[in-house]
């Protein structure tokens, strides 16, 4: 079948940016308790974000006429009670979202996604239209972000049926695709490889794994050492396969017959993905096979946890800065230095854990020169604080010193154009005189730091920078990365 390619028009991604920013922080990749069973929680409060991915979507128009649930739904045994309610996605990838500009038949959609979904439990098909769903109706296309697939796993239909024999005891395995673009942390269930047991499974007994991707994107989800069924359409003649992608938001069941030994590992084939976490050590209880003894399993583990290292230098007119930034996935150690030729300094060193993806704790060393425009005299203080990632992408930064000192900071970079961001910083330091003896009988001093500024990316490793900083004026330069 040969299908032509569309005419695509160009993306908004200035409006793409502002969808996003609206969009409810994703399941976290990183739970701050991963022992603590919270999958079918995840699957429910993250699964379905029918309005916001519907307003992100800002489609013209629905041809919901082809809607149905995926049958293989009616396949999965009712016993686990918080399983039971879902609406497949596959459903959503069935309609159609015209790009073109003809005027059709508003949808609404503002029903709670979980209502809905309990609904629908055990109906085969869906009617759309009685379901209110608000769908913004907006001016913008965004091509880019089509819901629907051309292709779909129904297409594949084994010759012969590959269901198991019948009494073999099925195990039921719950796994939300996990992920966090920004600290490029992937993981299963909010909890990446390296903090996980193994997946116990036994010989002669059906694993069946339902993939509930709660990610903006595709992952393959690859099994060595077996074949699986991805339960489709096409029910007892299911396809055979040992990778299965499962598209953002959408969920996939697969099984497999136990038939082997040893441990075997389940991971993403985006191998980026794979060494970010995403992956499981399925294990039967059976000893391992010996020629594998050179090979444990702990080593592959660690790969999926070792320090990344990054920073930047900063080489403008007005100043110099270096930023030093190594990290894994809980702890991370940040050395930041700036100088200002005026003769104002600060230079910072902290240890920095992650509790889950957008909060830490961290403590560290800081120096600063304590009379402004001087470099004769340094303050060195220890600081400690907690810092957040929070919605619309801000940096927050609380702390405290050790003279007793509350510090707020706060900064931000948007990317306004494909190589060009603006950013901007703002610091208040209060002092209520716990520590500091002030003189002239004032009980409160308060310190603002603030910079704003602009970067041009030229290349992957160097920028042209402008910025103007309260302790070090304006200025210009270059910035690289490395
Ligand atoms: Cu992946």
């Amino acid at each position: 079948m040969l299908i032509a390619a569309p005419d695509v028009p160009r993306p908004d991604k200035i409006g793409m940016m502002k969808s996003m920013a609206k969009m409810k922080m994703g399941a976290p990749a990183l739970k701050s308790k991963p022992k603590k069973d919270e999958r079918f929680a995840m699957k429910k409060k993250y699964g379905m974000q029918m309005e916001v991915e519907m307003e992100m979507g800002k489609m013209k128009g629905m041809n919901h006429g082809n809607m149905k649930m995926k049958e293989g739904e009616n396949q999965m045994p009712k016993e686990d009670h918080q399983n039971h309610s879902n609406m497949s996605m596959d459903a959503m990838s069935n309609m159609e979202m015209p790009k073109d500009t003809s005027p059709s038949k508003d949808m609404k959609m503002d029903e709670d996604p979980q209502k809905m979904r309990d609904t629908q439990q055990d109906h085969k098909s869906m009617d759309m239209s009685n379901s209110t769903m608000d769908m913004e109706m907006g001016t913008d296309k965004m091509a880019g972000m089509k819901m629907s697939n051309d292709f779909t796993y129904d297409f594949l239909k084994s010759p012969h049926k590959t269901t198991f024999p019948e009494g073999t005891p099925v195990r039921e395995i719950l796994l939300n695709l996990t992920g966090n673009m920004n600290r490029y942390i992937w993981s299963l269930n909010g909890v990446p490889l390296s903090e996980t047991d193994k997946i116990k499974i036994k010989e002669g007994e059906v694993t069946r794994v339902t993939l509930n991707n709660l990610t903006m994107m595709h992952h393959p989800m690859h099994l060595h050492g077996h074949f699986f069924r991805v339960l489709n359409k096409n029910g007892d003649y299911s396809p055979l396969k040992h990778t299965v992608n499962v598209p953002p938001m959408q969920e996939v069941t697969i099984e497999f017959y136990g038939n082997e030994y040893g441990d075997w590992i389940f991971h993403c084939h985006v191998l980026y993905h794979m060494m970010g976490g995403m992956a499981r050590v399925f294990s039967y209880d059976t000893p391992a096979d010996k020629r594998m003894a050179k090979y444990p399993i702990s080593k592959l583990i660690h790969e999926t946890d070792i320090y990344y290292t990054w920073g930047t230098l900063d080489l403008a007119s007005h100043m110099s800065a270096l930023n030093f930034v190594s990290s894994n996935i809980r702890n991370q150690f940040n050395l930041s230095a700036e100088i200002g030729y005026n003769e104002n300094l600060e230079a910072e060193f902290s240890y920095q854990r992650y509790i889950y993806d957008y909060a830490s704790v961290f403590a560290g060393v800081n120096v600063e020169n304590s009379i402004p425009d001087s470099l004769g005299s340094y303050e060195v203080t220890g600081v400690a604080g907690l810092r957040f990632l929070t919605p619309y992408l801000f940096d927050l930064d609380l702390r405290v010193d050790t003279k007793l000192r509350p510090r707020i900071g706060i900064g931000r970079s948007i990317m306004v154009f494909p190589r060009f961001s603006i950013f901007g910083y703002y610091e208040y330091q209060a002092d209520f005189g716990a520590v500091t003896d002030f003189e002239n009988g004032t009980n409160y001093e308060s310190e603002t730091v603030w910079s704003v500024g602009a970067e041009y990316m030229f290349s992957k490793n160097f920028s042209l920078v402008g910025s103007y900083d309260n302790r070090f004026g304006a200025g210009g330069g270059i910035s690289i990365r490395f």
